[in-house]
């Protein structure tokens, strides 16, 4: 009898990207129980997960011992291990930034000259530094960086921001920005050619997800003198439907439109003179 191939996924254990790494699986239709676990066998898709922390991920999927991972950009490039970044995924999103005490007089980037500055994240800042001609101390911590200044160890910390209040807390402000990170589907580079079929098949369906989460399905009345303009702001994916009322004289208008121009949008809508204006989240869009 053939073996059935299941494709290994390493995803976060417990942590920031554990819940989302599960719910967009869940998403895409793969159940996956028994967290707590190390392995575990998913349900509606041929699929083998591994639960490890995140700093190990890109090594586990170089190696071969994963096929594939879910990992934050911040961690790929810290490790500099050999793997493939096949969709960024959306969520995790933060930035790994420069940081000083909120009291300093920061005038720019030569302020780091001969400073120390603390950090997890030394290969990153290595060559930041270098990229900028700097050269300062660095302290490599591997947590709760955000204390070194205050306890005398460091002058300034390179760290992870999402919304800032850790800085705010410890009396530090965000000065410079080095790199913007979310969570990346990653892959070993040399895949076998039933694990890389696999991996197309997830993929095709992270896309469906990724783009029904990034759209809204709008549908809206207008009277049909204001249709030309309402279709110029809704072009849809296609071209908008357009179905008649029983009120003569309107129609009633469907069309999609991204997250990111949804509210722009509406007031457009309104001022052009649309009414009933009805959003409603979609679950899947394929192609
Ligand atoms: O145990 P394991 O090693 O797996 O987990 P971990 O503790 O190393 O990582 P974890 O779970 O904290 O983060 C996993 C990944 O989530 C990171 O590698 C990033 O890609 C991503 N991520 C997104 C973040 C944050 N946002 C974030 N805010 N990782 C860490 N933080 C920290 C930040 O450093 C700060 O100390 O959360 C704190 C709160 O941030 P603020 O700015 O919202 O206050
Ligand atoms: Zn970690």
């Amino acid at each position: 009898m053939e073996a059935t191939v299941a494709l290994k996924l390493a995803i976060q254990k417990s942590g920031r990207l554990a819940e989302a790494s599960l719910r967009l699986l869940d998403d895409c239709g793969i159940r996956v129980t028994a967290t707590g676990k190390l392995k575990a066998q998913a349900a509606g898709f041929p699929l083998e997960v591994l639960f490890l922390r995140d700093d190990d991920i890109p090594q586990y999927v170089s190696d071969g011992v994963a096929d594939i991972g879910m990992v934050g950009e911040n961690e790929i490039i810290e490790r500099g291990k050999d793997v493939s970044s096949v969709r960024p995924l959306g969520f995790g999103r933060c930035r790994l930034s420069l940081a000083v005490r909120e009291h300093v007089a920061y005038s720019g980037l030569d302020y780091f000259q001969g400073k120390r500055i603390a950090t997890s994240y030394t290969g990153i800042l290595e060559r930041f530094l270098a990229q900028e001609g700097l050269t300062a101390e660095i302290h490599e911590i591997s947590g709760s960086v955000e204390i070194a200044p205050s306890v005398g160890m460091a002058d300034a910390i390179f760290d992870i921001v999402s919304t800032g209040s850790t800085l705010l807390l410890n009396g530090l402000k965000e000065v410079h920005t080095v790199l913007r990170s979310e969570a990346h589907l990653i892959a070993h580079p040399h895949l076998g050619p039933a694990q890389q079929a696999l991996l197309e098949q997830l993929a095709f369906r992270i896309d469906a997800v990724s783009r029904a989460r990034n759209s809204k399905y709008i549908l809206l009345n207008a009277p049909n003198d204001r249709l030309e303009a309402i279709i110029r702001i809704i072009p849809g994916v296609k071209s908008p439907t357009i179905v008649p009322l029983a009120q003569s004289g309107w129609s009633s208008v469907h069309s999609v439109v991204s997250e990111d121009d949804f509210w722009a949008v509406i007031g457009d809508l309104k001022t052009a003179g649309a009414e009933g204006i009805l959003i409603v989240p979609i679950e899947k869009m394929i192609g």
